[in-house]
């Protein structure tokens, strides 16, 4: 028997599923309606799925024991809490949208570990959401799944989230970076294959305990619309990099500069990434990778040791560029490596833990991957 009739009682109707990503450059910009460089990851979030007829949905995973159930005509912000808040708020972004999606079982698989920056949330979220329509052969374009489940994780689980990690997990495609403009809604394959040049990029999560994570990164958020509204501009994305000693100048205190040099600096180095990239000199974008760490730790003030460590250490052991990825304050690094270097590299950064007494860190393949799909 099934793992899904075991719990439900029934064969399901369907799988579909949604993976994590890591972010090449282009780091707390998508807020800023700046631009942004994921590629998605082969880690992913299952969702096993049948039909139900009664307006409920009911869902469990492979990790907990038990049936959370809820109506979905009762389903608002705060209803349902822990893990199942982001299976009911995908519900309740579709229902508020006026999709009739009816009651479903759902039973939810992961191999994207959780609290490591991979964008579990937004697979979750995405997962449950295509799951949820493709029940009932609702059509809906991926970059609109993307803002709904962004809408859920800023409404419904209260985490006021840009736009990057949903449209990574619903739009990349297999050996490609998305590069996503935010402020002009539109993106662009970037062909990304580090082995045909010889080189790998290694991903490594430094395991470090998530500090004050959500707290940080809502005062990140909150410092860059400040800028913006003393700037009189609608968002950072505005001030364009040859006008940003101007804009300092202009700016009252010392914090909010660095969080607005680090911003504009960003955007550019995502520009620049991506026209390396198009000419086929991806060698070169590792210095806008390490440009990128030293302007998160230093002016956005966002590593944590385990990061900074990692990414030093796998300079020292010869990497062409190394930062660190996602929302800071733990998570992952990205090292652009040759290929024939990775196996040293990892452990460069092994024994440099070990040595400052750190959790083992654990390294993750970072082949490009599609986005959210229907498996079967
Ligand atoms: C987190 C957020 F969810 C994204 O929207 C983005 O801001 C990222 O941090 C930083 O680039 O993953």
């Amino acid at each position: 028997m099934s793992k899904f009739a075991e719990v439900f009682g029934t064969e399901p109707d369907g799988v579909w599923r949604a993976p994590g990503r890591v972010n090449l450059i282009g780091e707390h910009t998508d807020y800023n309606d700046g631009l942004v460089l994921p590629i998605a990851l082969p880690n992913q979030i299952q969702v096993t799925a049948s039909a139900r007829t009664d307006g409920v949905i009911g869902v469990a995973t492979s990790g907990r024991p038990g049936v959370i159930e809820f109506a979905l005509a009762d389903v608002s912000p705060g209803s349902v809490k822990d893990w199942a808040a982001y299976p009911a708020g995908a519900a309740w972004v579709l229902r508020e949208a006026g999709y009739d999606i009816g009651g479903a079982n759902l039973l939810v698989d992961s191999d994207l570990p959780s609290g490591a920056g991979l964008s579990s949330s937004a697979a979750l979220l995405c997962a449950t959401a295509v799951a949820l329509l493709g029940l009932r052969d609702i059509e809906v374009d991926p970059a609109e799944v993307a803002r709904l489940a962004q809408r859920a994780e800023n409404h419904y689980v209260g985490a006021p989230v840009g736009l990057m990690d949903q449209m990574a997990s619903m739009c990349c495609t297999a050996g490609h970076a998305l590069y996503f403009d935010i402020r002009a809604m539109s993106t662009d394959q970037i062909p990304f294959d580090p082995e045909a040049e010889g080189l790998s990029l290694l991903v490594v999560d430094v395991k470090a305990p998530h500090r004050h994570v959500d707290g940080e990164y809502a005062a990140r958020r909150k410092s860059c619309e400040q800028a913006a509204a003393e700037l009189g501009v609608p968002a950072l994305r505005s001030v364009a990099f040859e006008d940003l000693d101007d804009a300092l100048a202009r700016l009252s205190g010392d914090v909010v500069r660095r969080r607005v040099r680090h911003v504009v600096t960003e955007i550019r180095r995502v520009e620049e990434a991506v026209a390396l990239m198009r000419a086929g000199r991806l060698r070169e974008v590792g210095p806008l990778f390490t440009a990128s760490h030293a302007s998160l730790r230093d002016d956005f003030e966002i590593t944590v040791p385990e990061l900074d460590v990692a990414v030093d250490t796998a300079l020292a052991a010869g990497a062409l560029g190394a930062r660190m990825t996602g929302g800071g304050f733990g998570g992952c690094i990205i090292a652009l490596v040759e290929t024939s270097a990775t196996a040293s590299t990892l452990t460069a950064i092994t024994e440099a833990f070990a040595a400052h007494s750190f959790t083992p860190p654990a390294s993750l393949s970072a082949t490009p991957s599609p986005g959210a799909s229907r498996v079967s």
